[in-house]
């Protein structure tokens, strides 16, 4: 049945989307966290992108960040500490008509969760995955991470952490079946929105890391790069980000780099000062997990994982009938 011109505006109305549609509650950040301005992009992003809320799904382990579905109205999980990763990918093999992204944080993917997370790069499943990064665990009130900077006093490093930070960047550009690997800073939006908006785009998984201000438990933390805007490094090139002439004014440091060219990526990301921001890495061939397994084995339906754990759990059940009422005495 075609439709008439009031159902189509009826209809175009229905489907378009307000920011207000995608959000939920009032963040219970604190005032300045970066995690604000991550929201912000991701909700204009879905906004932008008139993506169904009842069709997107975000997920996420535990910690600050991983508050971030609470503020969507979308469906999402907020899950287990280090665990968004598998659970995202469950999602993901069982519901391919969805969008799913998912949040986590440095200690959260790269401590707890980090053997999850180099599989899931492997897996390569269509997810879009944001790292906030702010080097420390923010919920639990300052102890050190991964990505804690060398010589940060925490309340598990007290006398200064001894370790060199771990890069978040290179682990995954090391890792079989990469395919997309970027870098933001929570301070300028308009790249922030730029690479999460790439990084929805990509098919496959597409990891983001987002350097994210914890005024809290890492105050000035990013202040000499926010100061100094040299010591940011945009990078640029048709095939990635394209630079406002606005921006370029204030972010003079570019450097051309073709996101196809791995090798280069590799060396750009150890870069710690400038810090590089930019799509590092994108590569659309590399298969998805899914599309690999399509067609080859059924998945097993939720009836049929139900009736498994049923199974299992009786195994321990008493039945009445094995266990015959005793006469009274
Ligand atoms: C199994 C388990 N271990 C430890 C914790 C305690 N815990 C909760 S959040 C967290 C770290 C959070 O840090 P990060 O992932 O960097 O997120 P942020 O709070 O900084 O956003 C820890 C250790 C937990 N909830 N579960
Ligand atoms: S403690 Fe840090 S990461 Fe957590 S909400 Fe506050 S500023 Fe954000």
């Amino acid at each position: 049945m075609s439709l008439g011109a009031t159902e189509c505006l009826l209809q175009l109305y229905d489907e378009r989307h307000e920011l207000e549609d995608y959000q939920s509650g009032v963040p219970r950040w604190c005032t300045g966290c970066g995690d604000n301005a991550i929201l912000a992009a991701v909700q204009r992003l879905c906004r932008d992108e008139g993506l169904r809320p009842e069709k997107t799904v975000f997920v996420s382990g535990i910690g600050c960040s991983s508050r971030f579905p609470h503020y969507m109205k979308t469906y999402g999980l907020h899950t287990i500490h280090g665990r968004a990763l598998p659970i995202a990918e469950g999602i993901r093999m069982a519901r391919q008509d969805l969008d799913v992204f998912v949040s986590t944080g440095d200690g959260d993917c790269c401590s707890i969760g980090a053997g999850h997370w180099i599989h899931a790069i492997r897996y390569n499943m269509n997810l879009t995955v944001f790292l906030h990064d702010n080097q420390v665990y923010g919920l639990t009130k300052k102890q050190a991470s991964p990505t804690s900077p060398k010589g940060l006093k925490s309340n598990t490093t007290p006398r200064g952490s001894y370790l060199d930070a771990l890069n978040p960047l290179t682990v995954t550009l090391g890792v079989q079946n990469v395919s997309f690997v970027a870098q933001a800073v929570d301070w300028i939006p308009e790249v922030l929105y730029d690479i999460v908006s790439a990084a929805y785009h990509h098919k496959g998984l597409s990891f983001v890391r987002i350097l994210q201000r914890c005024p809290e438990f890492m105050a000035g933390a990013f202040d000499p790069w926010m100061q100094d805007p040299q010591r940011i490094q945009l990078l640029n090139h048709p095939d990635g980000l394209k630079i406002s002439a606005g921006l370029g004014r204030t972010y003079k440091n570019q450097l051309e780099h073709d996101p196809a060219n791995i090798d280069r990526a590799r060396e750009i990301a150890s870069g710690l000062d400038p810090i590089p921001v930019g799509i590092l890495y994108r590569n659309p061939k590399v298969p998805c997990y899914e599309d690999v397994r399509r067609g080859k084995q059924p998945l097993r339906t939720p009836e049929y994982v139900k009736a498994g754990f049923n199974a299992e759990l009786d195994k321990f059940t008493i039945w009445p009938e094995d266990n015959p009422a005793q006469p009274a005495s």
